[in-house]
């Protein structure tokens, strides 16, 4: 095992596995260190690690980026769960085959700029090529983000606009239905919203900034679903 292989191994044996997948330049490791500031200024405790792996010069992830959280009771207690991205660039392919090993959720990004359509199709495609029957038991719970939404409307797609895609990436009709969480955000606006609330010194957890909501909201709901799924299990 290479020491990339082994630490996906082992920080995946406690707690939720949740993959953040999608085409390069999508958003991914900017939608995890959003989250990953977030829970940090509201819960410090909750954080366990954080760990970037990307080329300097075009901030392009070279591995994965890894992040780990508790859900509660400090280090040490209680349930962890751990966010990975995928690396999207083309020459990563086997790298994102060993990343979405073992997984329990998937955060699916899809770039809202048009220009980027078979970008993401292709990555899509991907998906169901590498995570295989496992995606189509149901067992896998889901969410996607349409990111970039504050692109003008003219030059990006919308909510509408992702089961034209699912269909050209060949996803059945049963699993479009898993599908059917797109959430609309931005990256960018939540960066913005974030840093405005935080210079001006006001942060409610209970009243975050929509935009900055709306990134939170999918990874919530796939672990909230991971979570009931498991404990119906027992
Ligand atoms: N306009 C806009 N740009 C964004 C948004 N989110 C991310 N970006 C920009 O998109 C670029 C790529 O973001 P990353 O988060 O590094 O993309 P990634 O999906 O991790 O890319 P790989 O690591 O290559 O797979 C950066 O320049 C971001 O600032 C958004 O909501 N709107
Ligand atoms: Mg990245």
């Amino acid at each position: 095992m290479s020491q990339e292989e082994e630490l996906v191994f082992e920080e995946s044996q406690q707690g939720i596995k949740i993959v953040i997948w999608g085409p390069t330049l999508a958003g991914k490791t900017t939608a995890l260190s959003l989250f990953h500031a977030i829970k940090k200024k509201e819960d410090p405790e909750s954080v366990y690690n954080f760990l970037k792996l990307e080329d300097k010069a075009t901030e392009r992830t070279i591995g994965f980026d890894q992040a780990t959280f508790g859900l509660g009771g400090g280090p040490g207690k209680g349930f962890k769960y751990h966010l990975f991205t995928t690396p999207g660039q083309d020459r990563f392919k086997s790298m994102r085959k060993i990343v979405i090993n073992g997984l329990h959720g998937l955060i699916v990004v899809i770039d809202s700029e048009k220009a980027r359509w078979e970008e993401n199709r292709d990555s899509l495609k991907e998906l169901f090529e590498v995570s295989g029957d496992k995606i189509y038991s149901g067992d896998i719970k889901i969410a996607i983000m349409l990111n970039k939404m504050d692109l003008p409307v003219e030059s990006r797609i919308s909510a509408a606009d992702v089961g034209r895609l699912m269909i050209e990436a060949g996803v059945s009709d049963k699993l479009r239905d898993t599908f059917a969480s797109t959430f609309e955000v931005s990256c960018l606006d939540a960066l913005s919203a974030l840093r405005d609330a935080w210079n001006k010194g006001e942060w409610n957890p209970k009243q975050r900034p929509q935009a900055v909501q709306r990134i939170i909201q999918p990874i919530q709901m796939v672990i909230r679903d991971i979570l009931i799924s498991e404990l119906q299990k027992r």
